[in-house]
């Protein structure tokens, strides 16, 4: 079960990583040195998905990078219900609260609840909010959907706190991948506040400056994708910056205090 290992985060102030990799961009050589990053312990899940998956391997990389984890699970990220897979450990089932597409919000999910049941996925009802990132994103684009204004942090923490209250478990705030901005702090630690979920947090996290300050606002995990597509050298200090951010949860940020201005480079 993977969701145990979210709320123990949140409930610990354990910070932890997660990769996201992008099926159509995987290459074998760079999920073999993932999969040994994690195995040290550097990497504490995977996320497994895309906005439009073409690859016709997927499949097949996706059995490779699990055979190759000793523990550290197997998340999809499903961008459409055609991406739904067994061989997961679990899988994020996504509302994307801040659009106004029905599809996105329950069609979607009317047409696949039997075969979720059927492969026995464990299931993670996810509050799944695009915030704008300061360019067009795959995600917007696929979804049809309109992010949330980057400035807006009330707009994004009453979506939030709406999901909370419709029963879903988890929290992402996406500012959808390569964006030029990642999530402010500010709009990070405001939904913090409000909502006891965990938050996952990503979109545009490209330096460990970036996780540090994400995590440090409140996000429970950080994903980072295309940062780490053609050059994981930098994972070592990325997962240094997680752990480091890790805390109880009593010192969780007020957002009203001025660190939470800063704006991320
Ligand atoms: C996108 O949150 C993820 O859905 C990760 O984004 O690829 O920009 O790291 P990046």
């Amino acid at each position: 079960m993977v969701y145990p290992l979210l709320s123990a985060a949140r409930n610990s102030g354990k910070k932890l990583l997660a990769v996201l990799i992008d099926p159509d961009k995987a290459r074998r050589d760079n999920l073999g040195e993932l999969a040994s990053f994690a195995n040290a312990g550097l990497i504490d899940l995977f996320l497994w998905g895309g906005s439009l998956v073409n690859a016709p391997q997927s499949e097949y990389y996706l059995k490779l990078l699990r055979s190759s984890l000793d523990a550290a699970p197997v998340v999809l990220f499903p961008g459409s219900s055609y991406q739904l897979d067994a061989q997961a450990d679990a899988l994020l089932l996504l509302s994307l609260l801040s659009g106004r597409n029905p599809d996105l919000l329950i069609g979607q999910h009317v047409q696949v609840a039997a075969h979720i049941k059927r492969m026995k996925l464990e299931a993670i009802p996810t509050a799944y909010l695009l915030i704008d990132g300061g360019k067009p994103t795959s995600v917007s684009y696929m979804s049809n959907t309109t992010p949330i204004p980057a400035d807006k942090p009330q707009i994004t923490t009453a979506t939030a706190l709406a999901g909370e209250q419709l029963g879903m478990k988890l929290i992402y705030l996406d500012a959808g991948s390569g964006a030029q901005n990642p999530i402010s702090a500010t709009m990070i630690a405001c939904v913090r506040h409000e909502v006891s979920l965990p938050i996952i947090v990503g979109g545009g996290i490209r330096t460990p400056e970036r996780a540090a300050q994400a995590l440090e606002a409140g996000a429970d995990v950080i994903v980072v994708g295309n940062g780490l597509e053609q050059d994981s050298s930098w994972l070592p200090s990325l997962a240094a910056a997680v752990r480091a951010a890790s805390r109880p949860p009593t010192e969780t940020l007020d957002p009203t205090k001025a660190s939470t201005q800063k704006t991320l480079r």
